[in-house]
């Protein structure tokens, strides 16, 4: 079979966002698009001949189609063997712990997360390294340059049922369709105590999962309820859909409203959780009560040693910039390092792989550790299960334990989406301008320690990323954050991120939103947002 090279023009937009490329669906569809950003991808890893890939993706709207053009690309790009989710499903964590597993080169993630998917929905596509970790910004960059200057990709015609588990050939390549959860599910019972967790939910414990008819249903449905006897019906919206029900598959106090009535109703099971499109994301509830990610990766750093995998301690915790510092506060109370990176799971890949942490988060509902180098939704949960089933308290007051004892980061993020592109960057000037008059202000309780645009060297291989969000620190800790998002594909999506710190028992237990007030008066202030945008109110608070 030999492979066809087709000519074709470059797009001008292919650049890599926060995690990879998201458009809409009809824009993948187009003529060429994918066909360009793959070969691009191919171009810049320069795999040497007969090297392996991984590929899978959330299932959503036009997986498989891509899948199929994908394997005619790869086969015609010289690659040896592609390994294949069945029906084309792969969890963004076990993506990687397969790139990891089998000693890929890569492997390459067909899914847009938590955007929404269907024909009028997003879709996405990212590379993962040989380390089974997103591409570094100089990888993303390199093939943004790349797609500018392309014009010609090469191609076979492929036609392999990706239904059917086994091995085909598609030209010289060999295709290998594998049990999606099977080595996922393996890696997790090697890390948590599986049978501890089993008494627990033998003895009454009962939880609720939500896979939000996005990719955790099969794996959820294997481990929680297969593995550890949860009973049946404690994983709900289990069936992947291309469309995720028509739903948002963002675990969210907003989007993820099924779970949550049942979490707030009568009779409350005792844990509940969630995760995204693609696997790599969590929200951890228990009967009332909310658990922010900032704070899971704070306890779960504080209480590590209880689970099998973590026995040994942690080397360090990192967090992106925006998440709360409830994880410095326990890496100091351990003695071990903690890192700030820029937003996104791709900074956190050099750190692990030099030993330098063991845990990860972000504010964004992803927690993870050097298990994989993605962050893992089912993951969290296990960890969760594992603590209280070692425990055997409520999730509440695990909570109300760790702030006594390190005090309490109240936190939220208030979310405007879409608004149009020019009103989200006049916003941030404008704080960026009023950087110089704010330098030591006194505003209300709060005074204004620092005030800068975040940027990150890595302290592995010294590289400098820039322009990562606008910072303003108090003197007693609290802190307004402003960033545009790198994920949206309509319109401008502006973030606030709020923070205070509080390390008075008695008044921990407020509402984050009563506690945060003031400082979301003074972000609305500072920014002009409200005149600016027309918007009073945030699209999502988290
Ligand atoms: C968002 C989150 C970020 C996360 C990213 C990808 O990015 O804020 O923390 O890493 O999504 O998550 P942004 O640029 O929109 O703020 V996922 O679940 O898409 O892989
Ligand atoms: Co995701």
């Amino acid at each position: 079979m030999t492979a066809r090279i087709v000519a074709t023009q470059p797009f001008s937009d292919q650049r890599p966002g926060t995690s990879g490329l998201r458009k809409k669906v009809a824009t993948f569809r187009g003529e060429h698009y994918l066909e360009n950003f793959v070969q691009s991808i191919f171009d810049c890893i320069a795999a040497p001949a007969g090297s392996e890939l991984v590929l899978g993706g959330d299932g959503r709207f036009y997986n498989r189609e891509a899948i199929g053009i994908i394997l005619g690309m790869a086969a015609a790009n010289g690659f040896s063997k592609v390994i294949v989710g069945r029906d084309g499903i792969l969890s963004t964590p076990a993506a990687s712990n397969l790139i990891r597993k089998r000693n890929t080169c890569g492997g390459i993630i067909l899914s847009a997360s938590h955007n929404p998917g269907g024909p009028d929905g997003d879709f996405g596509i990212k590379f993962n390294s040989a380390n089974g970790g997103p591409a570094p910004e100089k990888l993303t960059e390199a093939i943004y340059a790349r797609s500018r200057e392309i014009s010609e990709y090469r191609i076979v015609d492929a036609d392999v049922d990706i239904g059917k588990l086994g091995q085909s050939r598609v030209g010289e390549m060999t295709v290998e369709v594998i049990d999606p959860v099977a080595d996922y599910a393996e890696l997790m019972e090697s890390i948590f105590d599986f049978e501890l967790i089993r008494d627990h939910l033998k003895s009454g414990f009962r939880i609720r999962f939500d896979a939000m008819h996005a990719v955790t249903g099969p794996y959820a449905k294997e481990i929680l309820e297969n593995r550890l006897g949860a009973a049946p019906g404690s994983v709900m919206n289990a069936v992947p859909l291309p469309d995720f029900g028509g739903g948002h598959p963002d675990p969210n106090l907003t989007y993820a409203e099924d779970l949550v009535k049942i979490m707030y109703g009568e009779d409350a099971p005792d844990f509940g959780a969630a995760s995204d499109g693609d696997g790599d994301r969590n929200m951890i509830l228990g009967s009332r009560f909310f658990v922010t990610p900032s704070d899971s990766l704070a306890v779960l750093a504080a209480n590590a040693t209880l689970v099998p995998g973590y026995r040994g301690g942690i080397a360090g915790v990192a967090r992106s910039m925006p998440t709360s510092a409830a994880a410095d506060r326990v890496a100091k109370a351990l003695g071990i390092p903690f890192f700030e990176t820029p937003t996104g799971w791709k900074f956190f890949g050099n750190l692990m792989d030099a030993g330098m942490v063991t845990l990860c988060g972000e504010e964004s509902f992803g927690t993870g550790s050097n298990h994989v180098r993605e962050k893992d939704g089912l993951w969290a949960v296990l960890f969760w299960l594992n603590l209280l089933a070692n425990k055997k308290i409520p999730v509440e007051q695990m909570l109300l334990g760790h702030w006594e004892k390190y005090g309490r980061n109240y936190y939220s993020r208030h979310d405007y989406e879409e608004i149009p592109a020019d009103a989200a960057k006049a916003v941030i000037e404008k704080v960026r301008d009023s950087f110089g008059d704010l330098q030591g202000a006194q505003l209300g309780q709060y005074r204004v320690l620092f005030c800068d645009d975040f940027s990150y060297t890595d302290p592995v291989d010294g590289s400098i990323s820039t322009g990562q969000g606008l910072r303003i620190g108090f003197t007693d800790g609290s802190r307004i954050v402003f960033r545009l998002s790198g994920t949206g594909t309509s319109g401008a999506t502006l973030r606030v991120y709020l923070e205070s710190f509080e390390a008075d028992v008695a008044k921990q237990k407020m509402d984050a939103q009563d506690a945060l007030s003031e400082l979301i008066a003074i972000s609305r202030k500072i920014s002009g947002l409200v005149e600016i945008t027309g918007r009073t109110a945030p699209t999502v608070i988290t």
